[in-house]
């Protein structure tokens, strides 16, 4: 049945859950408005819509009602309109498991390393408005954010180092899910979207799209999502941090 009440995605432009909800919402065939919060006040604005505690985006407001989370609004979604199954009947369950496990340590992974690549290459934050080098004082500008960043998601060179390092496991599990039919098949699945949505952030960084060659994480990216091209070309980390591709 077609939702009738307006639809409203609030979001964070560069928000990999964000982009998975409106593919979700895509697929399902809903119109709905993407309304971006303002960086840097966004907490609480989202607080105010969604309910204490909601801090974060995406929150989708359907009609009167609120939804906040990525995993919440895929499951209230397929409740909505069951067309076009994000949880198919025989899988349902298994799909469930491994989208938790995208909106987890996989998605932080989508924030994390960007970041923690951009401090390597300040100059490269102009990407996000299309611009591939930063003048010296938009570098400064940059370099400063980029630092409030670190430590906003608790970044150190040891976390980033660690994450690098766990990174093929990770393209493991998303070939083991593929493999047991929960992804990568000829329909998306609640967690093509979750896990394709950050494996598209990652194809962006130089230094580790050579990990999703040829696997089911980078197929579930391209075919979901228009890939972003490269935001920080390969050799922003230094090179001892990276596992061998
Ligand atoms: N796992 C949650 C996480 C959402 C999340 O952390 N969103 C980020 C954007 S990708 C955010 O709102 N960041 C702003 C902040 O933490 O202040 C979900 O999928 O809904």
């Amino acid at each position: 049945m077609p939702i009738t009440e307006k639809v409203t995605l609030h979001a964070l432009p560069p928000s990999h859950p964000c982009a998975a909800v409106a593919a979700a919402l895509d697929l399902k065939g809903v119109e709905y408005e993407w309304v971006n919060l303002d960086y840097g006040t966004h907490n609480q604005q989202i607080e105010e819509l969604y309910g204490e505690g909601a801090k974060t985006v995406p929150g989708l407001s359907v009609g009167d009602e609120r939804i906040h989370g990525s995993t919440a609004i895929f499951r209230r979604l397929e409740e909505l309109v069951p067309e076009n199954p994000l949880y198919p009947e025989g899988i349902a369950d298994r799909v469930r498991e491994a989208e938790l496990w995208g909106d987890g340590a996989f998605q932080d992974l989508g924030r994390r390393l960007p970041w923690g690549a951009l401090y390597f290459r300040p100059e490269r934050l102009g990407r996000l408005n299309g611009v591939d080098e930063l003048d010296p004082a938009g570098t400064d500008f940059a370099m400063k954010f980029i630092r409030a960043t670190w430590k906003y998601h608790s970044l150190s060179s040891v976390r980033i180092a660690e994450d690098l390092k766990g990174l093929p496991a990770m393209v493991e599990e998303i070939e083991g899910f593929a493999a047991d039919g929960l992804i990568d098949g000829d329909a998306p699945t609640a967690a093509d979207l979750q896990i394709g949505a950050t494996v598209r952030v990652l194809l962006s960084l130089g230094d580790v799209a050579p990990l999703f060659e040829g696997t089911a994480a980078a197929r579930i990216a391209e075919r979901n999502f228009e890939l972003y091209g490269e935001f920080v070309p390969a050799g922003a980390f230094p090179a001892s941090w990276l596992p061998a591709s």
